[in-house]
């Protein structure tokens, strides 16, 4: 019995050194350790023998279990470490996933670029706004009916004397206010405000939660062409250099004239086409600042003129060709394999 241990404890061994793969030393183990190993089948043996050999045969199968159990782990572990040494420099590395800014940033960022090459500044004024910045002080007083277009939030604070009620900016004309009165009555002003803005609507073009960019310009003998102009400069820049721009006329209470600006199709060409239909993408809205605006910021409407213009910075972007968008809402859902591709 002694000597047929030892024997089969050898061939585990020699078998174990043969081996050639970790699933080779599995079917090793099952056949001398498993539940109807050879080894184990020896335990079985051990009631039938004299009380003398029981001890020494029951040592010996301990000893063959645990050297082979060791021999099976050390030969294991030279496998995994042979094959974590391994190297195949010609396999194709693995590149971590690199993920890009969202458009909305990105169409911030370009518009900025745009706007700076001539001489415009970038700011920021506050998303949660008084009733005066965004209403009051652009001439439209308290009730004006013109109020409504813009479908406010308004935030449930206490009222101040002069300047109301606390909303979320429904537009960016806000800022036209805050940069009049950050120059101190002595423009020139050359602002291009990005900033969120909400309005209580949601369908395939609005959202409640969007972003407007807008342009205000006050110096002396500022006129309609250089407001006209500077449309035709930012079109050519975003859409290439076949890009037309329109104005029409419109009534806002802060600019006089007001006007509606509209940028040609870029994939008719005008002719009208599934995307545009009358060929024409209307983008906001712009005008010369009203003298109460002015006025309200400080500045002296008798010496000092100027335009602005407030368009949606995902409508204008969205229009870009390659990105063919119709339904603003897409932009921000968080399903990211449609983001990923934008
Ligand atoms: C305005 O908000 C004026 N403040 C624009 C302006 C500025 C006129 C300066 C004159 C001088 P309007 O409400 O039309 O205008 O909005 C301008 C643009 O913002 C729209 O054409 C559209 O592109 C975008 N916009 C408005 N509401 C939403 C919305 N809910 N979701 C997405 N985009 C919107």
């Amino acid at each position: 019995m002694q000597e047929e241990l030892n024997n089969l404890k050898n061939q585990a061994i020699a078998a174990i050194m043969e081996a050639k793969s970790v699933a080779e030393l599995e079917q090793i183990r099952i056949d001398y350790l498993g539940r109807n190993g050879k080894i184990t089948t020896e335990i079985k043996k051990i009631k039938k023998l004299k009380p003398d050999e029981k001890k020494n045969v029951g040592r010996l199968i301990n000893e063959a279990m645990s050297t082979l159990a060791k021999t099976l782990a050390e030969q294991k572990l030279s496998f995994s470490q042979s094959a974590k040494h391994w190297f195949d420099a010609t396999i194709p590395g693995e590149k971590p996933a690199l993920g890009h800014l969202h458009l909305v940033t990105q169409a911030a960022t370009e518009v900025t670029a745009i706007f700076e090459k001539i001489g415009f500044t970038r700011v920021r004024y506050p998303e949660v706004e008084w009733d005066w910045y965004a209403f009051e002080a652009l001439n439209m007083p308290q009730g004006h009916p013109a109020r409504d277009e813009w479908e406010t939030f308004f935030i449930n604070l206490p009222e101040d004397k002069k300047y109301g009620k606390v909303v979320l900016t429904p537009h960016t004309s806000s800022g036209q206010i805050r940069e009049m009165e950050r120059v101190k009555a002595r423009p020139p002003i050359r602002m291009i405000n990005i900033a969120k803005c909400y309005r209580r609507q949601s369908d395939a073009t609005h959202v409640p939660m969007f972003h407007q960019f807008e342009g205000l310009v006050v110096d002396k003998g500022i006129n309609i062409t250089n407001l006209k102009g500077t449309l035709d400069y930012f079109g050519k820049k975003l859409y290439g250099s076949k890009s037309v721009s329109r104005i029409r006329p419109f009534n806002f209470k802060f600019t006089e004239p007001s006007f509606e600006v509209d940028f040609r199709c870029v994939h008719c060409d005008g002719k009208g086409c599934k995307f545009c239909k009358s060929g024409w993408h209307e983008v906001g809205g712009a005008g010369m600042v009203h003298p109460n605006v002015l006025k309200a910021g400080g500045i002296d409407p008798g010496v000092y003129s100027g335009f602005a213009f407030g368009w949606g910075l995902e409508r204008v972007y969205l229009l870009k060709p390659g990105l063919n968008i119709n339904d603003i809402r897409t932009v921000y859902r968080t399903n990211l394999a449609y983001l990923e591709q934008l």
